[in-house]
């Protein structure tokens, strides 16, 4: 096995062009098996096993800095550069980061989990490189998926301006998550699917290099031809307008095309875009055949690629799709718009039942946001169903397009609260914070699967402004399903649960958490009242006012930043309206960004337990419960 051998990149120069080939083959089958038990993003790492490979073998990392775009695709990188013997830790709780992590090596030296910044930083990393007068390379790995994304391409307008020596991979295997869409997209399938391109691009340079250097007009005219020329048949023309010197397209599975490539490249004094084609999922058929699926994937059997998936309620993903297919049968104004995450946000199915209805931006959150306000402007009721995560980015939209102008755009904000494995870039842990404080925006959340599909109904029905679910990453608590789906009066909130001795107000998957505190402390003989704070905002004013009538002490329970959270709005309204002396205690996510693992581990770890909670109930009561034990 070569595999053994590699410890770190300088263990690759030796290897003739065979080895390496071989060596490829192994780190596929590595990372098949290592996967078939963690999961993870196996198909676009198959996808770039000899692109890896040729970057390790030709540069010098970490002196020479490599990008990885969203970071997903780098497990090769990570495998070549001392962590093979950690895969079986991979995405899980204090183990291998499933994206670039710098805390993890030395040459992991830019981290993401969110896409398109690779050109921004690539472009950061060269001009300090050029202002401390360094001498390294510089080497962006991008998706196509991810060039769709504005931030990718304001960068690639900034490097073309800079001109300043980097070397931009574009990693084209048609696909994002979903198939790719867009004009980047179908432009970069004919400069792959015409192979006349590429020979008449020879030719004309072979000719234009024959024509001898010509005075005057004639010289000029020449010019003129070569331009329109380029515009017909160099390909590459638009990254060649952008001021990037374009190569290729190469193949990227053919090493020894991939290593020239590499070289003409580092000839180049300034941008270059080297197109590289790559299948995604390449060598394992099932991802190969569905590389949508295999993107990023639960433990799997190797020899059939059957996915293993957890029985159970369904996700509440799957619940809001069906509601929405059900509520949008009923209305024809209803359309889905999705910034890349077909698959993920559920709507698969609702495009395949309205063709049409769906609208796949690629990744784009802020002009889906945009877009959605002028598709609500119109008359239509859009759906932007986004994961929290991902809606960070399209805040400015939010605030001005949608809430200022106070459009009936639904959100359906998915992944709300830690999300696992994809861990502290993924987690949707902010969007409490970020949105409550922005005017005209309802903001709900339910307890169970069943009142998703009552907020469904509700934000569907409303048309006073935009209005806002958010739901977890988590099977529903598998509760009865109710027939018809019914509005639910906006700003109201609900007690699950009576009792006297103290409060706890939560929201969400917290409900249960709720839940667990109020029987720990019922052994103790005090009896909790749990309110189910369904909207966000607007706030049940009458039941605050109500627990500050009764001298209640509270605890707010919530999955999301402690500060600037409900807990934070209901101190705010007790203290607009004079009322001081309530004990109101916030168990939130603290000040710090929570890495991978389960659910379970990160909530544990943020203190979002039904022990804690007891334990900071505890501590508002009067001074004769303070000893009793919540064990
Ligand atoms: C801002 C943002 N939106 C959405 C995503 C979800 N996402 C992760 S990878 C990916 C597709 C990337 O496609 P591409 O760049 O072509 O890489 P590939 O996986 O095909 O190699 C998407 C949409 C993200 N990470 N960041």
């Amino acid at each position: 096995m070569l595999l053994e051998q590699i410890c770190e990149p300088k263990d690759l120069k030796a290897l003739s062009l065979e080895q390496l080939e071989s060596l490829a083959g192994e780190i596929r089958q590595f990372l098949i098996e290592k996967l078939s038990a963690t999961g993870g993003h196996l198909a676009p790492n198959l996808g770039v096993v000899e692109l890896t490979l040729a970057m390790h073998y030709l540069y010098d990392s970490p002196k020479d800095k490599f990008i990885f775009d969203v970071g997903h695709q780098s497990y090769v990188h990570k495998m070549l550069t001392g962590r093979m013997d950690r895969f079986d830790t991979l995405r899980q709780y204090k183990g291998l980061c499933g994206f670039v992590k710098r805390s993890e090596s030395e040459h992991d030296v830019w981290e993401a989990g969110h896409s398109s910044t690779s050109l921004s930083a690539a472009i950061g990393m060269a001009m300090a490189r050029d202002l401390k007068g360094e001498d390294h390379k510089v080497v962006a790995v991008i998706g196509d998926g991810a060039l769709t994304g504005g931030m990718a391409l304001e960068a690639l307008n900034h490097i073309g301006h800079e001109k300043r020596k980097l070397i931009v991979v574009l990693n084209d295997n048609e696909m994002s998550i979903a198939p790719n869409v867009g004009a980047i997209h179908n432009y970069l399938g004919k400069i792959r699917s015409d192979k006349t391109y590429k020979k008449a691009k020879d030719e004309l340079q072979y000719l234009l290099n024959r024509i001898p250097a010509i005075g005057g007009k004639l010289a000029k005219t020449a010019e003129r031809v070569k331009d329109s020329l380029k515009y017909m048949v160099v390909s590459g023309v638009l990254f060649e307008e952008f001021g990037l010197t374009y190569l290729g397209p190469v193949d990227g599975h053919d090493l020894q095309k991939l290593e020239e490539a590499f070289l003409q490249a580092n000839n180049v004094n300034g941008p270059v875009l080297l197109h590289v084609l790559t299948t995604k999922g390449k060598g394992y058929k099932p991802a190969e055949a569905d590389s949508h699926t295999w993107h990023g994937i639960s433990p799997y059997k190797i020899e059939s690629g059957q996915v293993l998936k957890a029985v159970g309620p369904p996700m509440y993903t799957q619940v809001f799709s069906e509601a929405l297919i059900e509520l949008a049968e009923q209305d024809d104004r209803i359309v889905a718009v999705t910034p890349a995450m077909p698959g993920g946000s559920g709507l698969i199915k609702f495009a395949e039942r309205f063709p049409g209805r769906m609208i796949d931006v690629g990744i784009a959150e802020q002009h889906a946001a945009t877009m959605s306000a002028a598709l609500a402007m119109e008359g239509l009721k859009p759906v932007f169903a986004v994961y929290s995560t991902f809606l960070q980015r399209a805040y400015d939209q939010v605030v001005h397009d949608i809430c200022r102008q106070n459009l009936n755009v639904v959100f359906a904000i998915d992944r709300a609260g830690f999300v696992g494995p994809d861990g502290e870039t993924h987690h949707g842990v902010f969007d409490i914070p970020f949105l409550r404080h922005v005017p005209n925006l309802v903001l709900m959340m339910p307890k169970d699967e069943n009142e998703l599909r009552h907020m469904m109904k509700t934000a569907l029905s409303y048309d006073d402004g935009p209005i806002a679910v958010r739901y977890p990453r988590v099977s529903g608590t598998g509760v009865d399903i109710d027939a018809t789906m019914a509005p639910i009066p906006i700003g109201t909130w609900d007690v699950i649960r009576e009792g006297e001795s103290a409060v706890i107000v939560a929201v969400g998957p917290m409900l249960q958490v709720a839940e667990e505190a109020a029987e720990l402390l019922k052994r103790d003989g005090l009896s909790i009242r749990i309110i189910n704070a369904r909207f966000i905002k607007p706030l049940d004013e009458s039941m605050l006012l109500q627990l500050a009538n009764e001298g209640q002490r509270v605890v707010v329970l919530e999955e999301g930043a402690q500060h600037g959270g409900l807990g934070s709005a209901v101190l705010e309204f007790y203290s607009e309206r004079d009322i001081h002396d309530m004990a109101v205690r916030i168990i939130g996510i603290p000040d710090e960004f929570i890495e991978h693992g389960s659910i379970k581990e990160q909530r544990r770890d943020a203190g979002l337990t039904g022990e804690r909670v007891a334990a900071e109930l505890i501590k508002l009561m009067p001074r004769q419960h303070k000893s009793v034990s919540t064990q």
